[in-house]
């Protein structure tokens, strides 16, 4: 894990669970001076952290802040690749802007770009992604593996398979189910949004960048008018808050498991997990593409994950991109 001094500094308090640690001790253990130490302690009290001098014995952490920055990801992070390098931001742009940045300036695989708000989130087709500041988890995750151009859409639905997973394994009493091909919803509300992007040649992919943004501790009226009755948060369906750095954590693992597992075999394990934490399949739906409005039964998807409709004269149609509208039964 490629920490800073100020943040190798946290992550030595956030571990020291409720024990004073001397300046002294932290001096020879960085190998820096005590003036130096105390000089990262200011910049993390700037931040929010309050540190208590105890005499004889040094400064014990007794707040901190609710944030996503890497020292508190890094203490829960489990992973071999992923996460291993985040850089983090107070208030940015979007997430994905910054990661095709650092994919440019040769980021390497398993970069993660994190951020507490965003001013210009984004979804599919420009469309805007609202990033309430310090409730959710906005996050890219770039990834460069060996791929083809045509396989970065199964990487939208194995992220997807990633955060139910996390999010079941975390909060068991919350029941999320996949939209496809890139939404999570509860109880018909949108809690997740996946924005996969690739940088690609036409005979392989440089980087795929994942952007995932999971409402997590809004209330309801943290969302804006237009979206109170299609969006929903963790938090309002648990109805406690939660640890956003944990799932960010545990979001990492099980992507760098599926990510592994699709490598080595392929996407037909990928496709059953998919299946079985579908809201989609099974139902009446209406899809609508860019050409036209297709309404039938969606049946599952192919090995490509692209999703097949049964329309009602038994014709099955092969939906590659659309929005998806799961009708209710009457
Ligand atoms: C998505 O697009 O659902 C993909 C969202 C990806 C967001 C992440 S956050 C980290 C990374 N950085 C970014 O800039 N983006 C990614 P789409 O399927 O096109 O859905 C967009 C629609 O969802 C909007 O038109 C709204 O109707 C709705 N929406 C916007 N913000 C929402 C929110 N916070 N919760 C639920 N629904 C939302």
């Amino acid at each position: 894990m490629n920490l800073t001094t100020k943040d190798e500094i946290l992550s030595r308090f956030l571990n020291a669970k409720n024990e004073p640690i001397s300046g002294q001790q932290l001096a020879d253990e960085f190998g820096i001076s005590r003036t130096a130490i105390w000089k990262h302690l200011q910049t993390l009290q700037d931040e929010g952290y309050t540190f208590e001098t105890i005499k004889k014995k040094g400064y014990l952490l007794t707040t901190t802040p609710d944030r996503v920055d890497p020292a508190r990801i890094s203490s829960y992070l489990e992973t071999a690749r992923l996460g291993h390098t985040i850089q983090y931001f107070e208030d940015i742009t979007s997430t994905q802007t910054i990661a095709h940045e650092l994919v440019r300036n040769g980021a390497r695989d398993g970069t993660v770009v994190v951020a507490e708000s965003q001013s210009a989130g984004k979804g599919r087709m420009a469309r805007p992604w609202e990033s309430t500041k310090g409730k959710g988890i906005w996050m890219t995750i770039i990834i460069r593996p060996n791929v083809l151009p045509h396989q970065a859409p199964q990487f939208t639905l194995i992220a997807a398979v990633a955060v139910v997973n996390a999010i079941k394994s975390l909060h068991k009493s919350i029941n999320p189910e996949i939209k496809w091909p890139n939404d999570i919803l509860i109880d018909g509300k949108k809690c997740t949004g996946i924005l996969t992007e690739m940088i690609a040649e036409m005979d392989g992919v440089q980087a795929l960048l994942i952007g995932i943004g999971i409402n997590v501790n809004q209330q309801k009226e943290d969302f804006p008018e237009e979206l109170q009755n299609i969006a929903t948060s963790l938090s309002i369906e648990a109805n406690e808050k939660l640890n956003r750095a944990e799932l960010i954590a545990t979001t990492l693992k099980y992507l760098e498991k599926y990510i592994d597992l699709y490598l080595q075999v392929g996407f037909e394990p990928i496709k059953t997990l998919w299946e079985e934490f579908s809201g989609t399949i099974g139902k009446r739906i209406k899809a609508t593409t860019l050409r036209e409005v297709v309404e039938g039964i969606a049946i599952g998807i192919t090995s490509d994950g692209v999703l097949e409709v049964k329309v009602d004269d038994g014709e099955i149609k092969r939906i590659y991109s659309a929005d998806i509208e799961i009708e209710k039964p009457i």
